[in-house]
């Protein structure tokens, strides 16, 4: 057996097969232990082999957009839209360690604490430890691990600063920018990095009176923009249906249709 890791870090391969058939039965723990340890000790990527990942069918949809915008509030909503599907669903959620974001954290788990208590949402903030592109440097690996633990969509929410957004793009089927009404310069500075990116463009806060506006001007440069209310939920389905309808229209999977079990 060859050991991996460091002196303060030791992994007898098999252990990490032990951990890779728990994460695979469902285990939510041995989730959890496997994404610290991957996010620790590049050296236990050789576990991702053991999860055989090749036949599920998990959509992977990126919610991305600048802080404030209510990308949390949308995710959330989409967690309890795909709960009352019957799916399992993941969320990544990756804090950028900036002071611009210093109390959303806790909001996001004060707001999440509705899925606290359920078995079929696993819900784990993940720090970019200074990486660009808005990804942590383990979330692909951490979707990987949701994936073989039976996740069926997973949903990573991530800071779109302009030009930075490429890594979501690499790692998830569909990606959403939300962008809140009024911004100015910040949608003008979108438009040329994120927006490029996104498969579907969010206008969140459509409760606003500048949500028209912003409405019209992104409709100009992009065909898929919805209004939402976050906050009441409004406009969630129809950003779920078009999510679906993207997916179909590119042939890639199913995003969230209920299964029969
Ligand atoms: N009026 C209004 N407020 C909203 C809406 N959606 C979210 N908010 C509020 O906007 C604030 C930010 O929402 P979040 O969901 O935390 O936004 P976020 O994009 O995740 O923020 P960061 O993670 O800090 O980047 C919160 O106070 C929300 O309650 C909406 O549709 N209308
Ligand atoms: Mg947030």
């Amino acid at each position: 057996m060859s050991p991996i890791g460091s002196h303060m870090f030791m992994c007898d391969i098999r252990d990490l097969m032990t951990l890779a058939e728990q994460v695979r039965a469902g285990n939510v723990r041995a989730v959890s232990r496997l994404i610290s340890l991957l996010e620790n000790h590049p050296g236990a990527r050789e576990v991702l082999r053991f999860l055989n990942n090749t036949s599920r069918r998990t959509t992977v949809i990126g919610v991305t957009g600048y802080p404030g915008a209510g990308k949390s509030t949308v995710v959330d909503r989409l967690v309890s839209l795909y709960r009352r599907r019957g799916l399992k669903v993941g969320v990544l959620a990756v804090d950028i360690s900036s002071p611009l974001t210093g109390g959303a954290l806790l909001g996001d788990r004060i707001r999440m604490q509705e899925h606290a208590l359920d078995h079929d949402v696993y819900v784990r903030s993940m720090a970019t430890r200074g990486h660009h592109g808005g990804l942590a440097p383990a979330t692909g690996d951490a979707a990987l691990v949701l994936e073989a633990a039976g996740y069926e969509v997973i949903l990573i929410e991530t800071i779109g600063v302009g030009q930075n957004e490429v890594d979501i793009v690499d790692l998830a089927h569909i990606v959403v920018a939300v962008v809140a009404p009024g911004l100015g310069d910040e949608v003008q500075a979108m438009k040329a990095g994120l927006l490029e990116v996104a498969h579907i463009v969010v206008v969140n806060k459509g409760d606003l009176p500048d949500a028209d506006n912003t409405l019209r001007d992104l409709r100009e440069w992009c065909p898929n923009v919805l209004r939402t209310v976050a906050t009441t939920g409004e406009g969630i389905p129809e950003l779920a249906a078009a999510m679906t309808r993207y997916q179909q229209s590119c042939g890639v999977g199913h995003v969230g249709e209920a299964r029969n079990r």
